[in-house]
C-alpha cells in the first residue's frame, strides 16, 4: 500500500502481512489537511458543505453510546440492523395497504432525549439549531456490511446530516456526476453533509470484505469487524404528506426511508437494493 501526504511529501511504503490475497484493490491514500480527513483523491475535495472532526466524541462518550445501544433490541428488518431514537417514520405516510406492517414487525423508537448531551454539543458547535434534531439512526455495520449510494431523502430529512462513527472505521464513497472520492471515517469521528455534500454527492459504504487503513494495515471485516453509526438529522414534517402517486416499491421506501411489506419476498428484494 502506498500512503501519501496531500502536500507532496513522500510516499510511505509499508510491509503487507502474508495473509492478504493479492486481488485486493490497492489504492493510494493520502491525508487532505485542511479537512484532516483521509482520501483516496484529495483533488476532490474541499466538497463544499462537507466537515469532518476527528475524535469529536471521547472514549468515554462512545462507551456510553456503545453501551447504550447494546443495551436495546434492534429492527432486523433490513440486512443492516437498526434503531430509531426520537421520531419514528409512520407507516400511515405510504397509502400502500400492503406496505403496513405486522404487529411484530413494528419496531420500537428509543428515547432522543438519551443522547440529550451529544445533541446539545451539536447545537452548540453550530451543526444544529436548538429543538432542530429530532431523529437519531443507528445503523449497525457488521463485517463487510454496506450501504449503497444514495442521497438521504430531501422531501424527508433537514438540510443537515451529521454522522457519529463508533467502533471500527470504514471508507464511505462520495460520488457526484462529475468525481468521486473516498474518506475514511475513523472511531469517535464526526461526518457533516451540507449543501453540495447532502446534494450533489451520493454517499455510500463498500460491502468490501477488507478495509485498508491509511497506517498500513489491511484488515478483514469479519463479523468481529462492528462499527455503528448515529446519523442525525431533522426528520420533516414534508414526508408525512400522503402520496397518491406512489406505486412503485423503491420510491416509497426512498421517501420513508423503511418500508415494511407482509411479502417478505418483496421485501426483501427491495430492502436488498438499499
Ligand atoms: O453509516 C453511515 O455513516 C451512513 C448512514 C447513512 O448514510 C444513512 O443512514 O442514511
Ligand atoms: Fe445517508
Amino acid at each position: 500500500m502506498r500512503i501519501k501526504q496531500a502536500k507532496g511529501l513522500p510516499a510511505v511504503e509499508s510491509e503487507q502481512p502474508k495473509e492478504i490475497p493479492s486481488n485486493i484493490p490497492d489504492f493510494p491514500i493520502y491525508f487532505y489537511e485542511p479537512a484532516q480527513i483521509y482520501t483516496t483523491d484529495p483533488t476532490v475535495l474541499p466538497i463544499k458543505g462537507m466537515q469532518y472532526i476527528p475524535n469529536y466524541v471521547t472514549p468515554e462518550e462512545a462507551k456510553y453510546i456503545w453501551d447504550t445501544v447494546y443495551d436495546r433490541e434492534f429492527s432486523t428488518l433490513i440486512h443492516r440492523r437498526q434503531q430509531f431514537y426520537g421520531q419514528r417514520y409512520y407507516h400511515t405516510t405510504c397509502d400502500l395497504k400492503d406496505l403496513q406492517p405486522t404487529e411484530e414487525e413494528e419496531f420500537k423508537c428509543y428515547d432522543l432525549e438519551l443522547f440529550q448531551g451529544i445533541i446539545t454539543r451539536l447545537e452548540n458547535d453550530g451543526f444544529f439549531e436548538k429543538g432542530e434534531v429530532t431523529q437519531i439512526l443507528v445503523n449497525e455495520y457488521a463485517g463487510a456490511m454496506g450501504i449503497s449510494n444514495h442521497f438521504d431523502d430531501s422531501n424527508a430529512f433537514g438540510d443537515t446530516i451529521v454522522t457519529i462513527s463508533v467502533g471500527k472505521p470504514v471508507w464511505l464513497t462520495l460520488t457526484s456526476n462529475e468525481d468521486q472520492t473516498k474518506v475514511f471515517l475513523e472511531e469517535n469521528s464526526l461526518f457533516c453533509m451540507k449543501e453540495d455534500a447532502r446534494y450533489k454527492y451520493r454517499h455510500g459504504i463498500p460491502k468490501a470484505q477488507w478495509v485498508r487503513t491509511p497506517d498500513g494495515q489491511c484488515i478483514k471485516r469479519g463479523m468481529d469487524y462492528i462499527r455503528i453509526s448515529l446519523t442525525i438529522r431533522k426528520l420533516l414534517d414534508t414526508r408525512k404528506k400522503v402520496e397518491e402517486d406512489i406505486t412503485h416499491w423503491d420510491e416509497c421506501l426512498v421517501r420513508n426511508s423503511i418500508f415494511l411489506s407482509k411479502d417478505e419476498a418483496k421485501r426483501n428484494e427491495i430492502l436488498n437494493k438499499q
